[in-house]
């Protein structure tokens, strides 16, 4: 233990905590734009690079970077005199001689970290604007517009997709003025292998990287009187979207993201989690095929089984392992099954021409805009799912459109595709797919009902988890990853013959969907996953149905339309293909 002075608090610290750390433990807000240390996460970043975290330490000339100093005993630090402040400020500046201060119509303005602390610093004037910018590129994909210009070098992004998702997309190129953030050979994002997962864009203090914005879509779609617009809302935007209105992390406010949507001018809303269970239908279904065939002796069977419902997760099996590409289900995502219902089944049933119905997805997720854009979920060039919007997209959305959310009243889903049982809520959560596919499996396994659906053993945050299910004496063994780097490692394993699971469910994001590329930004607040986690849990917990296969209206849909789990209708329009 450690003992020190910062400013007039004396505090102890374990040694190695570095003054930024034990700063912020006492309540001091050091400022910075690079660092980052999520808890319940992997992502981290300190390259000490911005400078802006300067602090003065008595004894010492040169101010300190308060992110990669280590306290010491005795030590004594200024974080905030008039020297300090200067620095701070100066070093702001400089990052702004090299931008272009567009701050009003940038994607980001009103969420910059840089705004924010130009502000903080009292920046008046631009003392070192005027000379040349340096030449950056700019890219709109599917998901993600990059618009390097706005690049301040945090390495934020870098570090997540290097190190949290082991994709390597983007990397530092070239040198001192042109230095930039590429793909490497300063190709496109679209001819990299960048698998549109969207961390680093959750991390970006700046503009630099953002969605791509289909809100004026939306409004135009909404307005034209030609067509039915619905919507399906992902599991985990209901999580979150009310930190946007100032609500607490974990406020669960679904029921006010449904009325937010009517105010907006949706035909129907509708649920993904009625999807969801579809997917646990047909995923358990094809689960308990391969586990009986294995142990009716067949050798040919692929186990273990792969979840496939996270299309960025889906990118980057498809690139990095294309030797394993028959081990995944084939059952689509749930946003891809409510799509092909939607278009099909239901519009049938309402008399809606295919043409005239837009479906519109709410996904805390940036690869859900790359996943309705992926030719084999269409159908004559129309998509099944026309656009994705994210959480913070809607959010936008219900600012623009004057809906005071904090004070909406709860409204209900329309039936029947906003009817879902609790295992579907759950999937929105590292674990929660696994757990829902386990509710129905076992008891479609066992012929016994389940006395208690809560399977802890496969909840938290650990980057993987493993549990062992007694299945009338087979032992099942089922895995968990959250993040693109836990995954590698359990397929390099499955590579290399060294693998004991039966099923392995994986989300490219840390912690799930919760924790999504498209989700409001955490600002470096760690414990925002484990309150979305929860609320997720509550709203399961408080639901009459907890399990797939008893959700009366997926009943009703296979005795209408589909017949039984993997029928031919049902591999038609439920299952896919992977391809490299
Ligand atoms: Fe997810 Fe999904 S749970 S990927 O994490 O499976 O985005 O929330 O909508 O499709 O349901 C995201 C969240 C979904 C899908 C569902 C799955
Ligand atoms: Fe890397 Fe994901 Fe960003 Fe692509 S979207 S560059 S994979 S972090």
């Amino acid at each position: 233990q450690i003992t020190l002075q910062i400013d007039r608090h004396y505090i102890t610290v374990p040694q190695g905590t570095t003054i930024l750390e034990a700063a912020r433990k006492t309540g001091i807000d050091i400022p910075t734009l690079c660092h980052i240390n999520l808890k319940g996460t992997c992502i981290k970043n300190n390259p000490a690079s911005c400078r802006i975290c300067v602090v003065e330490v008595e004894g010492r000339r040169n101010l300190a970077p308060a992110c990669a100093t280590r306290c010491t005993e005795g030590m004594v630090v200024r974080t905030s005199t008039l020297r300090v402040m200067n620095a701070r400020k100066v070093v702001a500046e400089l990052i702004l001689s090299d931008h272009p201060n567009d701050c009003l119509t940038c994607p980001k303005c009103g969420d910059c970290e840089l705004q924010t602390l130009a502000l903080r610093f009292n920046i008046r004037a631009m003392p070192f604007n005027g000379g040349e910018l340096s030449p950056r590129k700019r890219e709109v994909t599917s998901s993600i517009v990059r618009n390097m210009d706005k690049c301040i070098f945090c390495r934020r992004c870098e570090s997540v997709c290097n190190e949290v998702q082991t994709v390597g997309a983007l990397g530092a190129i070239r040198r001192g003025f042109n230095t930039t953030i590429a793909p490497a050979f300063d190709k496109m994002m679209t001819d990299s292998e960048c698998t549109y997962c969207g961390q680093c864009v959750a991390v970006c203090p700046v503009g630099a990287l953002t969605e791509r914005d289909h809100t004026n879509r939306l409004l135009e779609d909404l307005e034209d009187p030609d067509k039915v617009v619905i919507v399906q809302t992902a599991p985990a935007v209901r999580a979150a979207l009310g930190e946007e209105f100032g609500l607490p992390p974990g406020t669960l406010v679904t029921g006010k993201m449904v009325y937010a949507l009517r105010e907006l001018g949706f035909d129907y809303v509708f649920d993904t989690d009625f999807a969801a269970d579809l997917t646990i239908m047909e995923e358990g279904a094809e689960i308990l095929k391969r586990l009986t065939a294995y142990l009716n002796g067949d050798k040919s069977v692929r186990l273990p089984i792969l979840t496939s419902c996270c299309p960025a997760w889906v990118n980057f099996f498809e690139h990095h392992f294309p030797d394993l590409l028959d081990i995944p289900s084939t059952a689509r995502s749930p946003q891809q099954m409510f799509g092909s219902i939607a278009k099909t089944y239901w519009a049938e049933k309402m008399g809606i021409p295919r043409e005239k119905l837009v479906v519109v997805s709410i996904m805390p997720c940036l690869a859900k805009k790359y996943e309705c854009d992926r030719e084999e979920f269409k159908t004559n060039g129309n998509p099944d799912v026309d656009y994705s919007i994210s959480t913070r997209e809607l959010a936008r959305l219900i600012k623009r459109a004057n809906i005071g959310f904090t004070l909406l009243t709860d409204k209900d889903f329309d039936l029947p595709m906003g009817a879902s049982t609790g295992a579907g809520v759950i999937f929105g959560t590292t674990g929660g797919v696994m757990e829902a596919a386990l509710r129905s499996v076992c008891e479609i396994y066992t012929g016994n009902t389940l006395e208690n659906v809560n399977f802890e053993q496969v909840r938290g945050l650990a980057g993987v988890r493993r549990a062992t299910i007694d299945l009338n004496g087979f032992e099942l063994k089922v895995g968990i990853a959250h993040g693109l780097g836990n995954a590698r490692r359990l397929l390099e394993d499955i590579r290399n013959g060294r693998n004991e699971y039966h099923a392995i469910e994986i989300m490219a994001c840390p912690g799930g969907c919760i924790g999504g590329g498209g989700q409001p930004l955490h600002h470096g607040h760690s414990d925002v996953l484990y309150a979305r986690a929860n609320a997720l849990y509550r709203e399961d917990a408080a639901k009459p149905l907890r399990k797939s296969h008893e959700n009366p209206y997926i009943k009703t849909l296979y005795e209408e339309y589909l017949g039984k789990p993997l029928s031919e209708t049902a591999e038609h329009l439920l299952h896919t293909r992977y391809f490299n």
